[in-house]
């Protein structure tokens, strides 16, 4: 899919008290968190995309992990209810900055939870995963809201994968048949008709990767990651992520892209 916009939040300066697991090591430095995320909204320019640059918000400390507050297709905006209870407001902020953007509007409603991450576009159809943040009755929803914009989408129960706090903490689609996927996936046959590029444990992090038009941006710092992509002629860019692996959140979390 080619993308024109993407929107982004950047880390409000209380980053450091969002919600983590602490596996990705100390807390994080918002200075250094700023000067991260604004490369990345530099390589989103550089692939192409015109930038909607939200307000921080220091009311919602994992306000700048956008990507979990909205699923956004070709034709419509579906804008989520996070399943950390902390986030929830962070998708009505999201809502208004959608208005003009979309004709179609839809939202997910209680008791249904559901966080973007959980949700995987491939192609026109989309994997949802059943999470620790996105529960049945919210994928139901989204189902539903996406059968009727015709697409296909697929629910998988992810709970038994420890260490994936989302769907897409451990696999990402680059498009043309091909995903990356980490040996802590397990994903039973949804996959079976692709071609996988299997990460190591070592390098699980860098599972959750995005494809933006002709480029691939990855976590640096996954050196076999980047030399598989990039023997496969893929064109890819390379983000220091080290204060948002703190926070347990990847590149795909920093924006909305569409
Ligand atoms: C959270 O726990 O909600 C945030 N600290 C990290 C969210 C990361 N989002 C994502 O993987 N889609």
């Amino acid at each position: 899919m080619q993308f024109t916009r993407a929107i982004v939040r950047p880390p409000a300066e209380n980053f450091a008290a969002g919600i983590t697991s602490a596996v990705g090591g100390g807390e994080p430095d918002v200075t250094v968190a700023l000067e991260q995320h604004e490369r990345y909204c530099n390589t989103l320019r550089d692939c192409g995309l015109q930038l909607i640059r939200l307000a921080t918000d220091s009311r919602h400390p994992d306000s700048t992990f956008i990507e979990d507050t909205a699923v956004l297709t070709a034709k419509a905006a579906i804008v989520t209810r996070p399943g950390a209870v902390s986030r929830l407001a962070e998708a009505t902020a999201t809502l208004e900055s959608l208005h003009g953007y979309f004709d179609i509007v839809r939202e997910i409603k209680a008791p249904g939870t559901l966080d973007g991450g959980d949700v995987c576009e491939v192609d026109s159809d989309f994997i949802i995963g059943i999470s620790g943040r996105t529960n049945a009755e919210g994928a139901r929803q989204l189902v539903e809201f996406l059968k009727d914009l015709g697409h296909n989408p697929v629910v998988i129960d992810i709970r038994a994968s420890k260490g994936l706090l989302h769907l897409k903490t451990g696999l990402s689609y680059l498009g043309d048949g091909v995903f990356v996927v980490s040996s802590g996936a397990f994903l039973g046959d949804t996959l079976k008709r692709y071609e996988l590029i299997n990460v190591s444990s070592a390098e699980s992090y860098a599972a959750n990767c995005i494809r933006v038009n002709d480029c691939i941006v990855i976590a640096a710092g996954y050196p076999q990651l980047l030399a598989t992509l990039t023997a496969r002629g893929y064109r890819v860019a390379a983000l220091p992520m080290s204060e948002f692996r703190k926070m347990d959140g990847g590149l795909s979390c920093l924006s909305l892209r569409f």
